[in-house]
């Protein structure tokens, strides 16, 4: 079985890890799977042969012999159905995490989103001065409430589980706003995933491909 997802060529972050290949890497590092990386220019993103495994033109895909999935929600949980170690075996303890999959990708990252897509596309709009401030709001109320829900806990549930992969992951984006450390205990928790081995293994990937020399 070999898996091979696909990654930008040259991340707009330069290597920060932000681009959503890395939660990718660190589900398949956390089970301790091999996997190949196809580099896609943005030019390459558009053409059929990459439209043909991903319809939106977007990075990353997962193929795996004959099975091709695009949406990193939809590949995390793949992995983690088909290897140990990131949901748990427990019926309802499993439910809880994949709970925390979906509010991470559909509650938690869309006013995030909203932040960075307001700050680069509409930061030189003439409201964007009014605007920016509903919009780094509408991040912190999600902020608060989870920051509520976590608490003191090292995890969202008990032990670490995709749940966490994805949430750490989609707060990662919110870092450079400065609003993330305005909530300690998520700062915190974010740290904790970052200082995982396996979210090492994959930052140092993406960071590797993302800082070679340009090929001339
Ligand atoms: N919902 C999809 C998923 O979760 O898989 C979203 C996929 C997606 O947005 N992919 C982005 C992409 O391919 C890359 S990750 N964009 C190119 C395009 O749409 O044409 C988003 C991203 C891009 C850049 C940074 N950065 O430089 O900081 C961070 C995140």
């Amino acid at each position: 079985m070999t898996i091979t997802i696909t990654a930008f060529e040259r991340s707009p972050d330069g290597g920060m890890g932000l681009a959503r290949d890395t939660r990718v890497r660190w589900a398949l590092e956390e089970v301790g799977q091999p996997y190949e990386v196809r580099l896609v220019s943005f030019r390459a993103m558009k053409e059929p042969a990459h439209l043909a495994v991903h319809p939106f033109g977007q990075i990353p895909t997962y193929e795996e012999d004959d099975l091709t999935l695009f949406e990193t929600g939809a590949i995390v949980f793949h992995i983690a159905e088909c290897h140990a170690g990131l949901l748990p075996d427990d019926a309802n303890t499993r439910a809880r995490a994949i709970t925390w999959m979906f509010a991470a990708v559909n509650t938690v990252e869309p006013p995030i989103l909203e932040l960075v897509t307001a700050k680069i596309l509409e930061g030189d709009k003439p409201w964007a001065k009014e605007r920016m401030p509903l919009v780094a709001d509408r991040v912190r109320d999600r902020m608060k409430q989870l920051a509520a829900r976590l608490g003191n806990g090292d995890w969202l549930d008990g032990a670490f589980s995709a749940g966490d992969l994805m949430m750490v992951s989609v707060l990662l984006r919110v870092r450079p706003s400065g609003i993330l450390d305005e909530f300690p205990n998520l700062a915190a928790y974010v740290a904790r995933g970052e200082a995982r081995p396996a979210y090492r293994r994959a930052f140092d990937a993406q960071l590797a491909v993302n800082t070679r020399p340009p090929i001339s």
